[in-house]
């Protein structure tokens, strides 16, 4: 080799090796989001970059997309697992059919209110579920609150199972939920959270099951102006990182990641108390005709075969449903 093409290959590896290094050290990470932009997860997702780049020096940065634009939750989640993206703020509901652990929160009726989901996660259920995931490339960092879920339709006040019958129902892609509409004796339409608002306007579902912040933030309540109290469910979210990505992290990284997504935690459930209060305002005052069903045994009774199928392919998780019962 002439002199020059020493001097030529040596600045090259130097160039490779300063490149290599900085990739090392620099972290680029990509986050998923399907919420609008003053959505409480949106606000705590930004404030979780934020704290990352401050703690971290600017040494990680993340890059969120809102509003789905980056596909649809189950896409997204499995993007995340194999790395396509690093990071997502998902509901526990589509991480079900992944990892069975995780299915445990989406059993209609487990949790008796808010309080009894964030002991179960916070102690030893939390780390099962936790341990389910990682299991299948998804670390939780944090836990977001999404409150409970209530039916709401185009057409009537639902009191009883009974009301369900015959309605065609949307729900996440989940067979639990399938399950559980099937159990009332309607018909489950499995969709993607952006087609909902079309397909209650035109008629091609009677009805579909939210939050107060999701059927406000989503128009839903314009377009389907029945809701009906029935919490059936109250799903965790989590904000999940790939588990290669943050298996590489030294210990130093680890804790600091965790420690931003858990501080955006704590603003994400502020900012959701104060959003279900005004969401039910909003569109009570927009008009919704709401009815509350203050006896659900009807309905808790109606979910056996939900519990059963569940319990059926994972005999193994019987110990993690009857601990979660047992915190009631
Ligand atoms: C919202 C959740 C969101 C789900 C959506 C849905 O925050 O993650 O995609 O419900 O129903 O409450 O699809």
């Amino acid at each position: 080799m002439s002199n020059l093409g020493r001097a030529l290959s040596f600045a090259a590896a130097t160039a490779l090796l300063a490149g290599l290094s900085l990739s090392a050290q620099a972290a680029e990470w990509r986050g998923w989001n399907i919420h609008k932009p003053d959505y409480p997860n949106t606000v705590a997702m930004d404030k979780f970059a934020e704290l990352l780049a401050e703690k971290s020096g600017g040494k990680i940065t993340l890059k969120m997309f809102h509003s789905g634009t980056l596909g649809t939750q189950p896409d997204a989640i499995e993007q995340v697992r194999i790395g396509g993206l690093e990071i997502g703020n998902f509901n526990l509901g589509p991480i079900g059919p992944v990892a069975p652990e995780a299915n445990v929160v989406s059993l209609p009726f487990i949790f008796s209110n808010m309080e009894h989901m964030h002991r179960a996660l916070d102690g030893e259920a939390g780390d099962q579920i936790s341990a389910g995931m990682a299991k299948k490339g998804l670390v939780a960092l944090a836990w977001y609150d999404s409150g409970a879920r209530s039916f709401y339709n185009t057409k009537q006040p639902i009191t009883q199972p009974s009301d369900v019958a015959g309605m065609k129902v949307r729900v996440m892609n989940n067979d639990l939920y399938s399950g559980m509409i099937d159990a009332l004796g309607g018909n489950p339409s499995p969709m993607a959270f952006s087609e909902v608002y079309q397909s209650l306007k035109t008629g091609v579902v009677d009805g579909a099951e939210n939050n107060w912040p999701s059927y406000e933030s989503t128009g839903h309540f314009e377009v389907a102006g029945y809701y009906s109290l029935s919490q059936h469910l109250i799903i965790p979210e989590c904000v999940c990182i790939n588990a290669s990505v943050y298996d590489g992290l030294s210990d130093a990284d680890k804790a600091l990641v965790k420690e931003a997504a858990r501080e955006s935690a704590t603003l994400q459930r502020q900012l959701w108390a104060e959003r279900a209060k005004a969401s039910q305002a909003k569109v009570m005052e927009a008009g919704v005709k709401f009815n509350d069903i203050p006896d659900k045994g009807a309905f808790q009774a109606a979910m056996q075969p939900v519990y059963d199928k569940y319990l059926g392919d994972n005999p193994d998780l019987k110990p993690l449903v009857e601990l979660i019962q047992s915190m009631k």
